[in-house]
């Protein structure tokens, strides 16, 4: 399904029908269809234009992505820059991790996102998206996710995909946070220095069985360019207090 908010509309009518959507909650639309803050229940989440969720992580200004970055929302930005994206030929909807993403191609993601949304107001000109770094992404784990709750490879028998799964497939943890174990591999900011060659994966992907690929603490580290059929990522928003 064609991400809405590109092409077929301008992006400030998409996001007044988004809206409208919103308003049309108590009548069986989504709530959570409106870009801005939402609480559900206990929880604070902030969605943004694609549709992607946020929550807080403790002790700072970073809300993290609920999900890895979807196939829906990185096609829009590869459709905006003809950045040359080809998903995997297995993705079969736009709720699968978009992979074949390089660390050059999800910071351009974020770079895009952060200018898109501060364009329409939605963020301040000091907010706006990134990578997180390796300690945020542990911190995101918190209690280590079961191996037996995130999509792995075949031989270690822990779910029946085949290859990857529509994100929040499996349970969210604590934070409520999905796939963070498992599924894309996904990438963080730079190790030791931006200026190094390292550039760290977290989390394991669905066609590892090796345990000391899926150890929760694992750092993988490869080049920025690298781009393969398990590799995605998950986006920290930093927002200011208002
Ligand atoms: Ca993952």
């Amino acid at each position: 399904m064609p991400d809405p908010t590109h092409n077929r509309f301008p992006l400030g009518q998409a996001l007044a029908l988004l809206a409208i959507a919103g308003l049309l909650g108590g009548c069986g639309g989504d709530p959570l269809a409106k870009p801005g803050f939402h609480q559900v229940n206990e929880r604070h989440l902030f969605v943004n234009s694609l549709g992607m969720q946020f929550v807080p992580l403790p002790g700072g200004d970073a809300w993290i992505s609920v999900w890895e970055t979807r196939v829906a929302d990185y096609a829009a930005f590869a459709r905006a820059t003809t950045n040359g994206w080809q998903s995997a030929w297995f993705q079969d909807t736009d709720r699968h991790p978009a992979v074949n993403v390089s660390w050059d191609d999800a910071q351009g993601f974020c770079a895009w996102l952060s200018q898109r949304e501060r364009a329409t107001g939605l963020l301040a000109d000091h907010e706006g998206y990134r990578l997180p770094t390796s300690d945020e992404w542990t911190a995101a784990l918190g209690q280590a996710q079961p191996a037996d709750t995130a999509n792995f490879g075949p031989k270690t028998g822990s779910d029946n995909f085949e290859r990857t799964s529509p994100v929040g497939s499996f349970p969210g943890n604590t934070l409520g946070l999905h796939d963070l174990r498992g599924n894309a591999w996904e990438w963080c900011t730079a190790w030791p220095s931006e200026e190094g060659i390292g550039r760290i994966l977290r989390g394991g992907g669905w066609r590892d069985d090796s345990p000391d690929l899926l150890y929760p603490a694992r750092e993988l580290l490869v080049t920025p360019k690298s781009a393969t059929e398990d590799y995605g990522f998950r986006c920290i928003l930093v927002l200011k207090a208002r």
